[in-house]
């Protein structure tokens, strides 16, 4: 709230609208964000202009470059007048545009509706945009009536078909193949695509990868490899370099997927995206297919004919499939505990609907690599904007948005200090979220790089911090853990909660699930 927007949040709120008062207006921001990750629908906040707006910046930046729905609303400076003695005076219109918000701005009352609708519109079409409107405006008469609000188009899948000639090149490269792998992006998690996915590594005794943003879209299936890149699981690490040939769906194949483009390198590899931009951006393809992810897999199962050997399909490879994702030894000790361990544990301990949001750090590779969720639509990184404490107010919009599911963040502590004004909001509105606190008492990605350069890493070291108490202050029940076995302990609280649960996790700093690589070094890559 400011003096602008005060009295038009506090007539929203008394007309019923759904209203979360957070502290920080970067949470506000990122609130909206996973409440509209979560549901599909826009996230609307309101921040107070100037100051309010600059502290908003950083998780709208995350919003911008994860094309979310998000509308940002905003006070603005009098409509006209002497600005030099307003304190809170901002050239807002240069700061939103900078980090890639569409601007929309009312410096009379006539115009309020027709921008809204256009900042509506631009919003629920992903290009998250703000809305500001003069604080005389926001103070005086109404002029026009609203009508039904614009239509939210959401981005759907074209019926791009591929062409003959791309079809009979496919079939080609997949009759050299014995040993393929599908991989599957973003752009083929339709459930309806995933089916055909599945019938089609059948029919070509293939393995089933996914993306990091895919992930867990083949949970369960006997083929399932699991996420390919630098997050892939122990199973899939062991097998990603036995494959012959891959036909990746809907994926851009970034460094990330790719292992910093350690991987299929010397492997035929085939793309089909209905992006042009995306065939063979990241990496040098074999094939590239201008078509949907979908219709490409429909018109394969019309033509590729069922492969005479499965190797991959026998029963020794598929055992690999079922080893455990984290296969490793757990070096924990008394007081502090091996990240890996954690996360493994902590996946056999959530309720089975959870939806996991990862904050920035090192810890994400724990988190990330071994803890399991029921599809794609349950996981998110949050590192779109590269910020560290976002993570935390998206997972308190998603938790607000979905009740029917457990909402968990995995977050540094590094992350978890910036956030912690927050904590109060999930109390004070009873948001039952869990938040997994990777605490290592340091910012560990930046460790990495110190020791790389050869230098200290004193000062990325911090004290330990009582993140427990500090939360228990706000009002949000917390547990300190150092050991697996105090975990466990605790583990009933971890399910039907109507209320805020924070871990404080003791963790090695000296431990970290890597990042994989392959070839010459499997050397965690910092980021
Ligand atoms: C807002 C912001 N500040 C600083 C950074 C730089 N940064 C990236 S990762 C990181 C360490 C974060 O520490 P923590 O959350 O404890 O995670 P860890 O790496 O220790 O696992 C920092 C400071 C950033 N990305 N964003
Ligand atoms: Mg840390």
């Amino acid at each position: 709230m400011g003096e602008d927007t005060a009295a038009l949040t506090t007539e929203l709120a008394l007309a019923g609208l759904p209203y979360y008062a957070c502290r920080h207006e970067s949470a506000a921001v990122g609130m909206a964000d996973g409440y509209s990750w979560a549901t599909g629908r826009l996230g609307v906040c309101m921040v107070t202009r100037g100051p309010g707006l600059l502290n908003a910046v950083n998780a709208a930046r995350t919003a911008v470059r994860g094309a979310r729905r998000v509308l940002l609303l905003a006070g603005d400076a009098v409509s006209a007048g002497d600005w030099r003695h307003d304190y809170k005076y901002v050239d807002q219109g240069p700061v939103a545009r900078s980090i890639g918000l569409e601007y929309f701005s009312a410096d009379r009352a006539d115009a309020v509706i027709p921008e809204l609708r256009k900042a509506i519109r631009s919003a629920a079409e992903g290009r998250a945009a703000m809305m500001a409107i003069a604080v005389d405006v926001l103070h005086g008469p109404a002029i026009g009536e609203w009508q039904a609000a614009p239509e939210a188009t959401t981005r759907v899948e074209t019926s791009g078909e591929p062409s003959d000639a791309d079809v009979d090149a496919l079939v080609d490269v997949l009759a050299h193949s014995s040993r393929p792998l599908i991989l599957a992006g973003a752009g083929a998690s339709a459930p309806e695509t995933r089916k055909l996915l599945v019938e089609l590594a059948d029919r070509m005794g293939a393995l089933l990868g996914t993306t990091l943003k895919n992930k867990d879209a083949f949970a369960g299936h006997p083929f399932n490899l699991g996420v390919v890149g630098g997050f892939a699981g122990d199973p899939a690490r062991d097998l990603l370099e036995s494959f012959d040939c891959v036909v990746v769906f809907g994926a851009a194949l970034t460094p990330f997927t790719t292992a910093q483009r350690t991987l299929f390198r010397d492997i035929p590899v085939v793309q089909i995206d209905n992006v042009p931009a995306q065939l063979g951006a990241n990496q040098q393809v074999a094939l590239g297919v201008l078509a949907d992810a979908g219709a490409t897999a429909r018109r394969l199962l019309e033509t590729v004919p069922e492969a005479g050997r499965k190797p991959l399909h026998e029963p020794a490879t598929l055992a690999r499939l079922q080893v455990p994702l984290y296969a490793g030894p757990d070096e924990s000790v008394d007081y502090e505990l091996d990240p890996r361990a954690l996360a493994q544990a902590l996946d056999e301990l959530l309720p089975k609907e959870r939806a996991v949001i990862l904050d920035s750090g090192r810890f994400m590779t724990s988190p990330g690599r071994f803890v399991r969720v029921p599809g794609p639509d349950y996981f998110r990184i949050t590192s779109e904007g590269g910020s560290i404490g976002v993570g935390f107010a998206v997972a308190l919009g998603a938790a607000v948005g979905r009740s029917d599911r457990t909402t968990v963040v995995f977050i540094g502590d590094g992350g978890m200090m910036l956030a912690l004004t927050d904590l109060d909001t999930a109390a004070r509105h009873a948001i039952p979220l869990l938040i997994v606190v990777m605490n290592d008492h340091g910012y560990g990605a930046e460790r990495i790089h110190l020791e790389a350069d050869g230098l200290s890493t004193e000062f990325a070291n911090f004290p330990e911090t009582d993140i427990a108490r500090a939360a228990a202050g706000l009002g949000v029940e917390a547990e300190t853990v150092r050991t697996l076995a105090e975990l466990r302990k605790i583990a009933p609280k971890l399910t039907g909660r109507t209320r805020p649960l924070l871990l404080d996790c003791k963790i090695r700093p000296d431990i970290t699930a890597e990042r994989l690589r392959w070839g010459a070094t499997t050397a965690h890559v910092g980021g």
